[in-house]
Parts: C-alpha cells; sequence; structure tokens
C-alpha cells in the first residue's frame, strides 16, 4: 500500500532525520588508512614525519585552509612564512589555535568546522587548554579511530586520492602491494602531471623504467599506456582523476608544447584506457596553483574556466564517463547546463572555496533545478581523517534544508511526497549516484 503523502509541517524533520540517518559514500578525499603511516605516535614522538594517514587537533589546525586564515590576522611582517613553516607541527597549531580561536571567535567555515568536529567528538571545544584536547587523540588507535570517525561522521566508504607522481606515497604502493587493501577506503588514481606537466611526468616514468623524452612520440604513449594499466591495476582505482588549470582547454588553443603533450596523453592513453576499464575520469577544474607559493599549499587560488572544453570531451568520447568538479563559482550555472547535454556527465561537488553554506545552498539549489536528482551534491575533500564529522554534518544541514524547500514546493504544486521518496531521492545524492556511475 502506498505510503500517505508528508504534510508541509513534517518535511523538515523527515529531510533531516533521513540525511543524517543516510551513510555517504564520500567520492574524493586526501585519507589514507593506517599502513600509510601517521607522522607521531601516541606520545607525540614522530615516527614517520611523511606519514600520510592524519588526524587529531594538531593536524585539523595546521590544515591549509586554517594557515591561509592565520596569516590575514598575523600577517607575514609579523610572523614571516619561513618562521611559520619551520615550527613543528605542535607550534603552528598553537599559533592558529592562540589567534583564531583564543584571541578571536572562529567565525568562518574552517574555524566553525573544528570546533564541530570536536563537539561531535565529545569534546570540550571551549576547553582553553589545548594540551588536553591533545590527550583525547593521543590515546587514539588508528584504525578504530577511523571506524570511529565513520560512524560519527556517518560515512560508510571514504575515496582517497593516491598518487604514484608522489614519491612519498609511490614508495609505500612499491614497498607493500596490500597497503591500500582495507574495505573501508577505496583507491583513487591521481594522473596530474601526465595532463598538465608533461616534461615531469616522463622524468618520472623513465625513473620507473618507462624511459620516456620530453618530446611525446609513439614510444611515450606505449610508455605512459603500460604506467597507466599498471598503477591503475596495482592500486585497483575505482577511477581516475586530475585536478587542472583553469585555462585547460579541449582541444588545446596554443602550440604551447606541454599543453599538445598533455592533449595526446588525454585523447590517446587516458581515454582509451578509462574507456576499456570502464573507470570514470574524473576532472576537478579552475585551481590557479602557487599564486603565493611561501603560503606552501595554503597559496593556491581560484580562476574562471571553459566549460566547452568539458563539453567537447563529453561529446567526441561518448564511450568516456566523466565525473566533473569547478572550483570558480561562476562556473557553476554553465557546467549544470553541460550536464543536461551529455548523459556521460556526473557533476559533483562543492568544492574547497564553494565549500561554505551560503555556497552550497546557492549551488544545490541550481543543481537540484537544473539536474533533479542527478548528481553528486557533495565530496568532503578531507585531509585530516576528523575533519570528515564537520565537512558532513554541515553538507548535511544545507542540502536538507534545499530538499525541504524543494519538496515543499512540489507538494504545493499538487504532488504528493511520500517519506519513501525522500529516501530514495537521499540515498541517490549522497551514496547511488556515485556507485552507478562507476558501475555505469
Ligand atoms: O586538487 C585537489 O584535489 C584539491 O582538492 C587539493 O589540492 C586542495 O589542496 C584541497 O585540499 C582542497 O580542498
Ligand atoms: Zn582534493
Amino acid at each position: 500500500m502506498a505510503l500517505p503523502s508528508l504534510r508541509v509541517d513534517q518535511l523538515e524533520s523527515v529531510v533531516a532525520r533521513t540525511i543524517a540517518a543516510q551513510p555517504v559514500v564520500d567520492m574524493h578525499t586526501h585519507l589514507y588508512p593506517p599502513p600509510f603511516g601517521t607522522p607521531v605516535d601516541g606520545a607525540f614522538r614522530v615516527v614517520d614525519p611523511n606519514g600520510l594517514m592524519l588526524f587529531g587537533i594538531d593536524e585539523m589546525l595546521t590544515y591549509h585552509y586554517l594557515v591561509a586564515e592565520v596569516f590575514r590576522v598575523v600577517p607575514a611582517w609579523e610572523m614571516p612564512y619561513e618562521n611559520f613553516f619551520a615550527l613543528s607541527k605542535r607550534e603552528q597549531a598553537d599559533h592558529v589555535w592562540q589567534n583564531l580561536f583564543l584571541r578571536r571567535t572562529p567565525l568562518s567555515e574552517a574555524c566553525r568546522g573544528v570546533v564541530t568536529t570536536l563537539s561531535a567528538l565529545g569534546l570540550d571545544p571551549q576547553e582553553k587548554n589545548i594540551e588536553k584536547l591533545r590527550n583525547y587523540f593521543a590515546q587514539a588507535n588508528p584504525g578504530q579511530y577511523v571506524d570511529r570517525v565513520m560512524e560519527v561522521a556517518n560515512v560508510s566508504s571514504i575515496a582517497m586520492t593516491n598518487d604514484p607522481f608522489d614519491a612519498n606515497e609511490r614508495a609505500r604502493w612499491l614497498r607493500d602491494p596490500m597497503i591500500g587493501n582495507d574495505g573501508r577506503f577505496r583507491p583513487v588514481l591521481r594522473i596530474d602531471p601526465l595532463l598538465v606537466d608533461w616534461p615531469a611526468a616522463a622524468r618520472t616514468l623513465t625513473e620507473l623504467g618507462y624511459v620516456s623524452q620530453p618530446q611525446v612520440g609513439a614510444a611515450e604513449i606505449d610508455c605512459a599506456k603500460r604506467f597507466l594499466w599498471d598503477w591503475v591495476h596495482r592500486i585497483q582505482a575505482s577511477y581516475v582523476v586530475a585536478t587542472l588549470p583553469p585555462t585547460f582547454r579541449y582541444p588545446a588553443e596554443s602550440n604551447d608544447p606541454t599543453e599538445v603533450a598533455g592533449q595526446t596523453m588525454l585523447e590517446k592513453v587516458v581515454l582509451p584506457l578509462c574507456e576499456d576499464l570502464g573507470l570514470p575520469l574524473a576532472l576537478m577544474i579552475g585551481t590557479r596553483r602557487q599564486v603565493n607559493p611561501p603560503l606552501r599549499n595554503s597559496g593556491d587560488f581560484v580562476g574562471k574556466s571553459d566549460i566547452m572544453a568539458v563539453a567537447r570531451l563529453c561529446q567526441q568520447f561518448p564511450n568516456n564517463k566523466f565525473m566533473v568538479t569547478m572550483l570558480s563559482r561562476e562556473n557553476q550555472h554553465e557546467l549544470c547546463v553541460a550536464a543536461r547535454k551529455f548523459d556521460n556527465l556526473m557533476v559533483f561537488g562543492c568544492w574547497w572555496f564553494l565549500n561554505n553554506p551560503s555556497l552550497i545552498e546557492e549551488i544545490t539549489t541550481m543543481r537540484i533545478e537544473l539536474l533533479g536528482t542527478s548528481f553528486i551534491p557533495q565530496h568532503s575533500d578531507a585531509r585530516v581523517l576528523d575533519q570528515l564529522v564537520y565537512k558532513w554534518s554541515h553538507a548535511r544541514l544545507v542540502v536538507s534544508r534545499v530538499l525541504t524547500k524543494k519538496y515543499k514546493d512540489l507538494l504545493e504544486a499538487g504532488w504528493p511526497v511520500t517519506g519513501d521518496d525522500v529516501a530514495r531521492d537521499v540515498r541517490d545524492l549522497f551514496r547511488d549516484n556515485f556507485l552507478e556511475f562507476l558501475s555505469r
């Protein structure tokens, strides 16, 4: 028997409850399971300084979003960049805690995120003594802590970003082929240099025995194919991803050899392999890297990109699947319209500088109006495990608000909305759209 329609006054609580209860498949993060190493042990001894599994208060406070913000209030003439980065992680965290949380109100989204996370983990965010907070995380067993955070955040699966061009990460995979074998994490192959910096990619490939020259010829295409095939299989990648600058064009509009090489790699290596293996290619477009290099990975910026490049790719490679997010707010509308034209385009996430409630609300509303529920509303981009908690609880709140409003409009237009309808839509948005796109 069909369930009765919800009343307008029931919508808000039913939608909020349904979204809170829906486990999320997080399709893009920079998180890793414990075998990838943790930088410090429980006694704060440095055990693996380049370890990739980050968690705890010091990592949260030194997130690159917060590092950028602390230089707003203690500028480089007071705390030169190199002095800040010469500090130990604990000292950097102390500096951020002092200046963004104790001396000021932690109003920004990234600051509020730390507060949400501490509260949800059962800690007192008003605890001004950071050592007490540190002690909590020091007692955590990394493997069990992954479960705890996933439970609190209600996240059922975490996509990693696995970069064979990063010597640190690559060495770990080569040392231990089973390193990514953790059912909670989903490996994803990141290939930026192949598309944006072929000379650098060629150096790495050569070092690894896939001997390549800075000029792309048949041998280079062959080497890159073998490299990509080997790594997709070594890590068992769910999809392939690259972050691209706002200047990305398809087809390339200049004769710049690196751009032309990137296009050749895309057309002759990446897309054929993705098609053969049925893997989506995720393109994250719009990052202008290092506009302020001394700020390190806090020094990246945003730029408006060209959606026609995406449309041409979708049109010319109909057997490929593309998942696309764009960093610039100005690109969001056109990207949505492109998704109406191409069923091999999945729009995802409110990325980085867009991951703010006001922008998520605007973008998600527009996406629903143009695409119904056929998109992936958010990914966390978490770099520190604990951030899953706030990134998802904040996103859930906003998506709840947007969906409630949209269901209300529909009820008023004369269409019944049941609890089952809400559950199905929420499942699609937070889990199934991604999983079905992978397996399509
Ligand atoms: O390229 C990316 O995957 C970006 O998400 C990162 O490079 C960026 O630093 C980030 O963490 C944004 O949230
Ligand atoms: Zn990312």
